[in-house]
């Protein structure tokens, strides 16, 4: 690209009189340029604004708009590419030259031109331009790479929606946005009920296309731009529902959980039908004052939510959970409890993280 840009660039050439004009034109082209001509600056600014040059040969001394006033506008013009500019002045003192390059001309040459002398110069500023605009390709590609790099840090590989560290992000955003103005905020844990039959019947194939399709649908029920929807660990999902009452998050979480129930779920091979259980919190709670509880308090719900049947959304601190706690107490929502199946249910690890877990305090149900 480099030595086709220098022997096949675009020059423009800017003088008000046809013949210096006509004598450029046919030098330039007989070193394979190819050229364009303006003979006032107004026409130049036209010309390079509608297709802009590989670079300016430029007259300083023109009627109305001089060469000095097109060299600042091309410069000062955003959105055109860096375009060399070459002065060609008959003025030949100190001064000149200095308004000249002051005013964005890149080089100069005095008239009456010496023709090996252009056409280095010439050489030496489309070089300069080839670099300059490999250095942005190079600044493009990072921006490019960083921006995929952001984009895989953020996102759950197998489903496309946030992972655990990004939902954790804007959780802690959202509730100090939340706390700032007043305004509530829900979050909803849900978890895909017996999933692990799906892969023990069917392969693990077949479990991770239940989980993408899971992940659309809660996707499509929540706000696009509004709500964040992630996967939280294997098949446990977290939604955040800003400037939603938990009666609102209630709602919605019916709403998906019907959805789920209603769906026949695809893989390669078959059809399946799932539930999924849904646990509810909200800020503002009196028993919940940080976003880690506010987890801790969803997750405590969708707990019992499975342990009193599953397919069912349990809102914290709600009558079914208040009884459940009553007649089971609350010891167990810390832990990692046996099921009366022999099953493990897995606790989400921020349980098992001290800085998560022991933010303990006031107001928060577990002892
Ligand atoms: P429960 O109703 O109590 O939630 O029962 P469950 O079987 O859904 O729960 P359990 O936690 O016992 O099993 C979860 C299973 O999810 C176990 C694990 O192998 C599976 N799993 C976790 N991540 C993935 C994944 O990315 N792909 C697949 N296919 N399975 C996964
Ligand atoms: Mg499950
Ligand atoms: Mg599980």
């Amino acid at each position: 690209m480099g030595d086709e840009l220098e022997t096949s660039a675009r020059i423009l050439i800017v003088d008000d009189h046809e013949d210096n004009v006509e004598l450029l034109r046919a030098r330039l082209e007989s070193w394979g340029y190819t050229t364009e001509s303006a003979m006032d600056g107004g026409q130049a600014l036209e010309k390079v604004e509608a297709s802009p040059p590989d670079l300016i040969l430029l007259d300083v001394m023109m009627p109305h708009i001089d060469g000095m006033e097109v060299a600042r506008r091309v410069k000062s013009n955003t959105n055109l590419p860096f375009i060399p500019i070459i002065m060609q002045t008959a003025l030949d003192t100190t001064e000149d030259k200095v308004e000249g390059l002051e005013a964005g001309a890149d080089d100069y040459i005095t008239k009456p031109i010496e023709f090996p002398e252009l056409k280095a110069r010439l050489k030496s500023m489309l070089r300069i331009k080839r670099l300059q605009e490999e250095l942005e390709e190079r600044e493009r590609q990072l921006l490019e790479a960083n921006e995929r790099l952001r984009y895989m840090s953020q996102t759950d590989g197998l489903t496309g929606i946030d992972n655990r560290r990004h939902l954790e992000q804007q959780l802690d955003s959202m509730f100090a946005h939340a706390k700032r103005l007043n305004e509530p905020l829900s979050c909803v844990m849900c978890d895909l009920d017996r999933f692990k039959a799906v892969n023990d019947s069917y392969g693990h194939q077949a479990g991770d296309a239940v989980l993408k399709q899971f992940a659309r649908i809660l996707k499509n029920e929540a706000r696009e731009k509004v709500d964040r929807v992630g996967r939280y660990g294997g098949e446990e999902f977290m939604l955040l529902l800003p400037g939603t009452v938990l009666d609102a998050a209630v709602t919605f979480s019916e709403r998906v959980r019907k959805e789920v129930e209603s769906r026949t779920f695809t893989f390669d091979g078959g059809t399946i039908k799932r539930t999924a259980s849904f646990g509810v919190a909200g800020w503002p709670h009196p028993r919940v004052a940080s976003c880690d509880a506010l987890v801790r308090a969803a997750d405590d719900a969708l707990y019992v939510a499975k342990e009193t049947g599953r397919n069912r959304v349990i809102r914290f601190d709600g009558d079914a959970f208040n009884a459940h706690i009553a007649e089971h107490g609350s010891e167990q929502l810390g832990e990692k409890p046996k099921r009366p199946d022999g099953g493990e249910r897995e606790r989400p690890v921020s349980r098992e993280q001290p800085s998560l877990a022991d933010s303990g305090g006031t107001g928060e149900l577990r002892p």
